[in-house]
C-alpha cells in the first residue's frame, strides 16, 4: 500500500505486552487465572461485586507500574508526522496509547481510568481502587458506581464511528490481537468489503490471519517502528 491517505490502527492486549502487561489468551494469560464469566459478564458483576472490583484494581495499579514501549511510541510518531488521518481503534482498557501521546483514539472496551456511575450515568475519571462503597464523583450516590468497561454481551463504544471511519480509510492495520472477540474480529472482514488495504502486525498469525491482504509477524517493538518508517518514507 503506497501513499495510503487514512490509516485506521486496531490494537490488541500484544501491543502492551512488552510493557509487561499481562495479554488474555497467551500462555498464563489472563483468562487462564479467571473465568471471564465471573470478572468481565454483567452477570459475574452483579452475582460478585468484590470479585470484579478487586480484577480491574489489580490491573488499574499493575498498568500504573509500567509504561509505553517502542511500538506504541511509533503509533504516536505516526499520528504527529503523517500528513493524513490516523485513528487508533484500541480493545485494550489500559492507557498506554495516550501516555505515548497518541491523541486520535477510541477505547472501544473502554478504560480502567473511567468510572461509569449506574445512577446518572455520568463516567469519570477513576485512578484508584473502586469498591461497594465508592462515591460517583458527579452525584455523590455510593454504591451504583462500576468500571467503565465494556463486558461480554455489552456493546462496545463508538461502533458507528468506527464503522464510518473503516469503510473510509484506505489502509487498516491490525496490531497484537488474536482476532477472537468481535465485533473487533470482523473488522477485517468490514475493511476488505470496502476495498480497504488491510495488514496484520502480530508475534503470530491471528484467527483471521488469512483474511488480511499482507500479514508481518514479530515482536510489536520491533515490527511496528519499521512499519512505520517505512509508511513515513512513503515505501
Ligand atoms: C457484543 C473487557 C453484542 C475488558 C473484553 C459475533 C458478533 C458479535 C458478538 C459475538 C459474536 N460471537 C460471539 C460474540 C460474543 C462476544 C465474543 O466475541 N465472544 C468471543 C469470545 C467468541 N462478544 C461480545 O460479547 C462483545 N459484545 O457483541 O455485544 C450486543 C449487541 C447488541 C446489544 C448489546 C450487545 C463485547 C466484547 C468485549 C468484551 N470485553 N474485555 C477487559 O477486561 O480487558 S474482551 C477481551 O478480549 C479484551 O478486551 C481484549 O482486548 C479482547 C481481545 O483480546 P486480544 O486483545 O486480542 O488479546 P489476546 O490475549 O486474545 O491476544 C493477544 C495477541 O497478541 C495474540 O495474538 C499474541 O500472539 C499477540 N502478542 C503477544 N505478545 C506480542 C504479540 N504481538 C506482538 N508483539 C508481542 N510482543
Amino acid at each position: 500500500m503506497r501513499h495510503p491517505k487514512s490509516i485506521l490502527i486496531l490494537t490488541g492486549a500484544g501491543i502492551s505486552a512488552e510493557s509487561g502487561v499481562d495479554t488474555f489468551r497467551d500462555k498464563d494469560g489472563i483468562w487462564s487465572k479467571y473465568d471471564y464469566r465471573d470478572v468481565a459478564t454483567p452477570e459475574g458483576f452483579a452475582r460478585n461485586p468484590k470479585l470484579v472490583y478487586d480484577f480491574y484494581n489489580m490491573r488499574r495499579r499493575g498498568v500504573a507500574k509500567v509504561k509505553p514501549n517502542a511500538a506504541h511510541d511509533a503509533l504516536a510518531r505516526l499520528e504527529r508526522e503523517f500528513s493524513g488521518e490516523v485513528l487508533i481503534v484500541t480493545q485494550n482498557i489500559d492507557n498506554l496509547h495516550e501516555r505515548a501521546g497518541s491523541r486520535n483514539l477510541i477505547h472501544m472496551h473502554g478504560e480502567l481510568e473511567s468510572a461509569l456511575c449506574k445512577v446518572c450515568e455520568c463516567r469519570s475519571y477513576w485512578a484508584d481502587d473502586m469498591e461497594q462503597g465508592s462515591a460517583c464523583p458527579a452525584c455523590g450516590t455510593v454504591g451504583y458506581l462500576r468500571p467503565d468497561i465494556v463486558w461480554f454481551g455489552e456493546m462496545p463504544y463508538q461502533m458507528d464511528r468506527i464503522h464510518h471511519a473503516l469503510a473510509n480509510c484506505d489502509l487498516f492495520l491490525s496490531i497484537g490481537t488474536s482476532g477472537n472477540v468481535y465485533p473487533a474480529a470482523g473488522f477485517v472482514d468490514y475493511a476488505r468489503a470496502h476495498d480497504v488495504h488491510t495488514v496484520e502486525l502480530n508475534l503470530e498469525p491471528s484467527e483471521g490471519h488469512s483474511v488480511f491482504n499482507d500479514a508481518i509477524h514479530g515482536k510489536a517493538t520491533k515490527i511496528v517502528p519499521e512499519y512505520v518508517d517505512r509508511i513515513l518514507m512513503g515505501l
